[in-house]
């Protein structure tokens, strides 16, 4: 490449970048009220005492990142005071920035695709969450990368779910294998393995049924799932993906916790950031678990799923203008 087009490269890379930048920002605009103005306002031109740390906790506390993650947070600001022997309370709020840039670096590791053939995901997640729609879009975005993708009708169990997705497979190009109503998902699931290997599909996506910790034979059946995965290809699932609704708050650590317990997630989506406030629930889950997060979902359309990256997520938390 010559210096022109290594400048127009980087110039379309900067021109991208800085609409994805927007796009995020906009998205959490109703988040931005606890990191925004507000936090910042917090730090200005106040002596470090016991009140100002007891009034960040409390503010933390409120922006949705949870008891222990505050906990942390508010320990080691409080050392790094006396450490630093920092006077000016604006350096301890870009210590605490720096604090929860680390938390969220440790979490920054896309999806990466080895040479499996397929590359193996299974989607999981309770109802309404996004799991379907996280699916179409991941579907999308792999397909314009020139990668052969399929998808597998796994929600056997809702009425209308296969419907869904066969459509979206229509209207995006993207081939769905599915069963009828009330078939057993793992056979949906085994077909599809076998059909995707025959014809050299790279990446199968899994879509499955809502399930609630108190269905436990659709844990169980998710389970099954894997089993039968496993017994195509040992190395698959590849990635086992929870989606996450980011209005739920400090209800998706129990939630992560469930599914978890059951099967290994490997990855997470936080879907619905646009709208919500609690979008201070990614730093609580970050900390807590240190399970990847892949990506971010930021509105129904097809586009709007965007790959996890801390620095640019934060500074849109952060930022102070509407
Ligand atoms: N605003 C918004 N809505 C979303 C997002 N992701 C999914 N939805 C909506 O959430 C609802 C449930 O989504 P669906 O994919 O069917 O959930 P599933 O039951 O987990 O498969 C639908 O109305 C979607 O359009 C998102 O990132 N932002
Ligand atoms: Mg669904």
């Amino acid at each position: 490449m010559n210096n022109k087009n290594i400048k127009k490269k980087s110039n379309f890379l900067k021109t991208f970048n800085s609409k994805i930048f927007s796009n995020i920002k906009l998205s959490l605009i109703n988040s931005q009220k606890y990191f925004g103005k507000k936090l910042s306002n917090l730090f200005q031109l106040k002596k470090i005492d016991e009140k100002l740390f007891n009034e960040i906790e409390a503010h933390l506390l409120s922006a949705d990142l949870g008891i222990y993650t505050t906990k942390k947070i508010i320990n080691s600001l409080i050392f790094l005071n006396k450490k630093k022997n920092i006077t000016c309370s604006n350096d301890l709020y870009i210590l605490l920035k720096k604090e929860i840039l680390n938390i969220l670096l440790k979490v920054q590791i896309p999806l990466t695709f080895q040479q499996q053939m397929p590359f193996i995901i299974l989607m999981v997640g309770v109802n309404g969450v996004g799991k379907t729609t996280t699916i179409i879009k991941m579907a999308y975005k792999y397909k314009l990368e020139g990668k052969k993708v399929i998808i597998a009708a796994g929600d056997t169990f809702r009425a209308g779910a296969i419907e869904q997705i066969k459509t979206l497979g229509e209207i995006y190009n993207i081939p769905v294998i599915f069963d009828y109503y009330k078939s057993d998902a793992a056979s949906v699931v085994f077909k599809a393995i076998n059909y995707a290997k025959k014809n050299d599909f790279q990446i199968l996506i899994i879509d499955t049924a809502g399930r609630l910790h108190n269905k436990i034979n659709l844990m169980e059946e998710l389970k099954k799932i894997v089993k039968v995965i496993k017994k195509l290809d040992s190395t698959a699932p590849h990635e086992i993906m929870i989606a996450i609704d980011a209005h739920t708050g400090q209800n998706t650590i129990n939630q992560v916790n469930v599914f978890n317990n059951s099967i290994n997630i490997s990855g997470i989506t936080l879907t619905k950031l646009d709208g919500t406030a609690k979008g201070g629930t990614i730093i609580a889950l970050a900390d807590k678990f240190y399970i990847p997060i892949r990506y971010i979902g930021s509105g129904k359309n097809i586009q709007d799923l965007y790959q996890f990256q801390s620095s640019m997520f934060l500074e849109a938390l952060f930022s102070k203008k509407k």
